[in-house]
C-alpha cells in the first residue's frame, strides 16, 4: 500500500501483448501543489502507448518515493516540485534509488 493518497491506472494499446511502461508518480515534501501532476497522469494515460501509471501522492520524501519504487519496479518516477527545493531532492532521490538498487530507473520531473 503506498501513499494516503495513492490510486493506480492503467492503459493498454488494444490487441498489444507488450508489458505495460509502469511509472511511479509523485510530488516532493513539503509540498501541496498537485494540480500538475495529475495533469500529467492523466497525460500519460491517454497516450497510445500501454502505460501504467502509480501516484503517490503529494508531500512525499525522496526515501518514500524511492523505496515504493523499488516495491511497485517501476520502469520509471516522475516527480513534481514546486517548492523551490528541486535542486537537492532529485539529485537525493536518485541517489536513494542507486543505494536501493535501482540504478536503471529513469528519473524525471517539473519544477519551479
Ligand atoms: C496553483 C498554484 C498553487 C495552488 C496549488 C493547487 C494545487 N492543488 O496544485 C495553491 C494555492 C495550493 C498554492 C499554494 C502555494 N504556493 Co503556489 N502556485 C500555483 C501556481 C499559480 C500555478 C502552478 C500550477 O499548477 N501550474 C499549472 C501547471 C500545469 O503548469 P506548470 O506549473 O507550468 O507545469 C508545467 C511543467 O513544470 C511541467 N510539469 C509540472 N509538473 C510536472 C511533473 C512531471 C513529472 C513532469 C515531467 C513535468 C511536470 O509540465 C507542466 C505543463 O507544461 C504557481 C505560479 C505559476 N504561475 O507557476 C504558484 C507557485 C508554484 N506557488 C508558490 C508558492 C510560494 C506557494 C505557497 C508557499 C504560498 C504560501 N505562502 O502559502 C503555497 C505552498 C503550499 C504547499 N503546501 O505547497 C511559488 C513557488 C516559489 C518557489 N518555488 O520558490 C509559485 C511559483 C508562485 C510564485 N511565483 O511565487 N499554489
Amino acid at each position: 500500500m503506498l501513499g494516503h493518497s495513492s490510486h493506480h491506472g492503467s492503459r493498454e494499446m488494444e490487441g498489444s501483448h507488450k508489458q505495460p511502461i509502469r511509472i511511479l508518480t509523485a510530488v516532493a515534501a513539503f509540498d501541496g501543489n498537485d494540480a500538475s501532476i495529475l495533469a500529467f497522469n492523466r497525460a500519460l494515460l491517454e497516450t497510445d502507448y500501454p502505460v501504467e501509471v502509480i501516484y503517490q501522492g503529494f508531500n512525499m520524501t525522496a526515501e518514500q518515493i524511492a523505496t515504493s519504487a523499488i516495491q511497485e519496479g517501476v520502469h520509471a518516477v516522475g516527480v513534481g516540485s514546486y517548492n523551490g527545493g528541486h535542486l537537492e531532492f532529485y539529485p537525493h532521490l536518485v541517489k536513494r534509488l542507486g543505494e536501493l538498487g535501482g540504478t536503471r530507473i529513469v528519473v524525471f520531473g517539473g519544477d519551479v
